[in-house]
């Protein structure tokens, strides 16, 4: 059976996914067969270049009428659409995956949850970080006990494109429209990792900063107000005892996509870079230096479905691990992680992070 995957979404992440599908025939000839079937978004002539170039059979400039007619829906768009499509894709009984941070407020992310744990279907929330192959080979070091006992855990999320205080306003610059800034952007990807190789949350201690409060529109002879952090860093009580500290900003000049992660165990430590996706460096035992390790073997994570050893992916196979696995899933019925109930429990931490921030104590997450 051919899946029929319908799109909202044709910007930036739309391609992304797009790219994915289509790269899963050749790579992964044991992906269930797909159809980039229709594509969802607003503007009827943007949408048709679109569909072209992204190789979708048909367009749609009504969600309502498409969630209820695909096997799989994809809410790409910004985050304040993703509460309503989503929610009714999921009464239909149809699997969802939804970009991160899960929704712009926690109480959307709930009821996405309540309806996707009704439903019964696979749902993802977009965390494709989790399959880059070298975060999945610190799983298995962390697994399998080479690190020893987790006793830190530190990531860091840095970008610049808004440094220029002329720098455009766009709907990430919006609190309704965004829930948060660099907070739900890049913070959730990095509480996501956290949790997916450390453990849960506790309790949280943040700080939120907005350095431009207005941004010039683009195309008009305005400006709008910034209602969202620029930049957040917060320190982390992780299960187990584990400590932890996060941060992202949009304004860390000359940082273009830099996300950085790293653990200390009782027998070693690991550090990763985005920027660096193919490398891990671990440092083991009482060793007085990290070793860099290529992840790029056969044996690695998804690399057999690629090149030759040293012969290295970029940050877009991600997302194509990502849709193997999730459209594997939605043709299996099988569980898939990170679903719905992972993108609420992030959206738990943002929104602590936020509420810390704003009573100037130590917040559980609940
Ligand atoms: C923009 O800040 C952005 O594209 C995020 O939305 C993505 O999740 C991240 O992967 C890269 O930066």
């Amino acid at each position: 059976m051919t899946l029929k995957v319908g799109v909202l979404g044709y910007r930036f992440m739309g391609k992304a996914h797009a790219n994915a599908m289509a790269r899963l025939p050749m790579f992964f000839p044991d992906a269930p067969d797909v159809e980039r079937h229709v594509l969802v978004g607003r503007d009827e002539s943007a949408l048709e270049d679109a569909a072209d170039r992204l190789g979708f059979a048909e367009t749609s400039t009504d969600w309502e009428e498409v969630v209820g007619d695909v096997d799989a829906f994809y809410n790409l768009g910004p985050n304040f659409v993703h509460a309503e499509p989503s929610v009714a894709a999921l009464d239909a009984g149809i699997p969802v995956l939804c970009e991160k941070p899960l929704a712009a407020t926690l109480d959307d992310a709930e009821r996405m949850a309540d309806a996707a744990e009704s439903a019964g279907v696979p749902t993802a929330t977009a965390f494709n970080y989790r399959f880059i192959p070298a975060i999945r080979y610190a799983k298995g070091l962390i697994d399998d006990g080479t690190l020893g006992e987790i006793r830190h855990f530190r990531g860091r999320y840095l970008q610049d494109w808004l440094v220029d205080p002329d720098a455009p306003w766009s709907w990430r610059n919006d609190e309704e429209l965004a829930g948060s800034g660099a907070l739900g952007d890049l913070g959730a990807h990095t509480v996501d990792l956290a949790r997916f190789l450390v453990g849960d949350v506790e309790r949280v201690s943040g700080h939120l900063e907005t350095f431009v409060d207005e941004r010039p529109v683009p195309g008009e002879d305005e400006t709008r107000p910034v209602t969202v952090d620029d930049a957040y860093s917060a320190q982390a009580e992780l299960e187990g005892g584990v400590m932890g500290t996060f941060e992202a900003s949009r304004f860390a000049t000359g940082h273009k996509n830099d996300h950085t992660i790293e653990i200390h165990g009782s027998e070693g430590s690991l550090k990763f870079s985005l920027e660096r996706l193919n490398e891990l460096e671990v440092l083991r035992g009482d060793d007085r230096g990290y070793e860099t390790v290529l992840v790029t073997d056969e044996s690695d994570p998804y690399i057999e479905h690629w090149w030759p050893p040293g012969h290295v992916i970029g940050w877009e196979h991600t997302f194509v691990h990502e849709n193997y696995e999730f459209l594997s899933a939605v043709d299996s019925g099988e569980e898939y992680h990170p679903n719905f109930a992972d993108g609420l429990a992030v959206q738990k931490v943002l929104d602590a992070i936020e509420r810390s921030d704003e009573r100037g104590e130590w917040v559980g997450v609940e």
